[in-house]
């Protein structure tokens, strides 16, 4: 049975990582649609850069929740079975032991030179335009998708649908394109869908099964159902 995964900030919101909803969508006053441009990185990096440092470094201060273990189980037991795509930019469903994970809007602990276009780990503030370790420039931004900017491994992720014979979404708001068509998508091609939220999605009547809880209680639970 192939099962294809997609993560939410919801996910990680047990860790303490604040989502984007809680914040409603605020950052310092600004709405993220407006920080997490190419047109504001342009217009003021310094203030895209800060939130983007002050995110990293707190999601290095953080630790994976069970939602995130139950999911590295799971992968223990199915193997390739199993794809996580997930559209959060923390790195917790890889500490949590997770192998197979995609990444669809890019990673905080990673920079991207925009003058050579290399990305390289990365886990420091970016705010001091640091030189690239490829070509030296002082071009490197947050490796993440901002909105208007095509998310990463599309094709793939289109692939892993056609196979799937389960999705299940786990704390998104299906908010944002493309991610939140997917369950359109998983039906089309034939597959069961399950969403784990704390509250209904906006793409919720899409759906075959819904519940509702905190990811830390639902995923557990749900994974020892499907191993069970
Ligand atoms: C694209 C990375 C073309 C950065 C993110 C006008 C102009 C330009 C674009 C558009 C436009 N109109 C529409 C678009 C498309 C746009 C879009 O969808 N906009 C929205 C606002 C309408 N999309 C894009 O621009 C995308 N690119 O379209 O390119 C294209 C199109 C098709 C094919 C190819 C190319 C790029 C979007 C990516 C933007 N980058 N993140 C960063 O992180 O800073 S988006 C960011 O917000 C997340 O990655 C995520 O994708 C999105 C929503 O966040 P969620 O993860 O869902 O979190 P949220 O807070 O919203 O919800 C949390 C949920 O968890 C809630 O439901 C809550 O109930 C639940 N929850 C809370 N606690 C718990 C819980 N659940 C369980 N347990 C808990 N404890
Ligand atoms: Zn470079």
């Amino acid at each position: 049975m192939n099962i294809v995964v997609l993560t939410g900030a919801g996910i990680s919101a047990e860790s303490g990582v604040p989502t984007f909803r809680d914040a409603d969508g605020l950052w310092e006053g600004h709405r993220v649609e407006d920080v997490a441009t190419p047109a504001a990185f342009d217009r003021s990096p310094d203030v895209v850069h800060r939130f983007y440092d002050e995110r990293r470094r707190m999601v290095q201060k953080v630790e994976p929740n069970a939602a995130h273990s139950a999911l590295s189980r799971l992968e223990q037991m199915v193997g390739d079975s199993l794809l996580v795509i997930t559209q959060n930019i923390d790195d917790l469903h890889e500490r949590a032991g997770s192998r197979r994970v995609l990444h669809m809007h890019g990673e905080l602990l990673s920079a991207l030179c925009r003058a050579c276009d290399g990305r390289f780990a990365w886990d420091d503030d970016l705010a001091d335009f640091p030189p690239c370790p490829g070509c030296g420039y002082s071009e490197l931004r947050p490796d993440v998708v901002w909105f208007g900017e095509m998310p990463y491994e599309l094709d793939t992720i289109d692939r892993a649908l056609q196979k799937a014979d389960l999705f299940v979404s786990i704390g998104t708001s299906g908010a944002v394109y493309p991610a939140a068509g997917f369950v359109r998508a998983a039906s089309a091609y034939g597959a069961s869908t399950l969403e784990l939220n704390l509250a209904p999605s906006e793409g919720s009547h899409f759906f075959d099964e819904t519940r509702h809880g905190p990811a830390g209680t639902l995923v557990p639970h749900w994974v020892d159902e499907l191993l069970g």
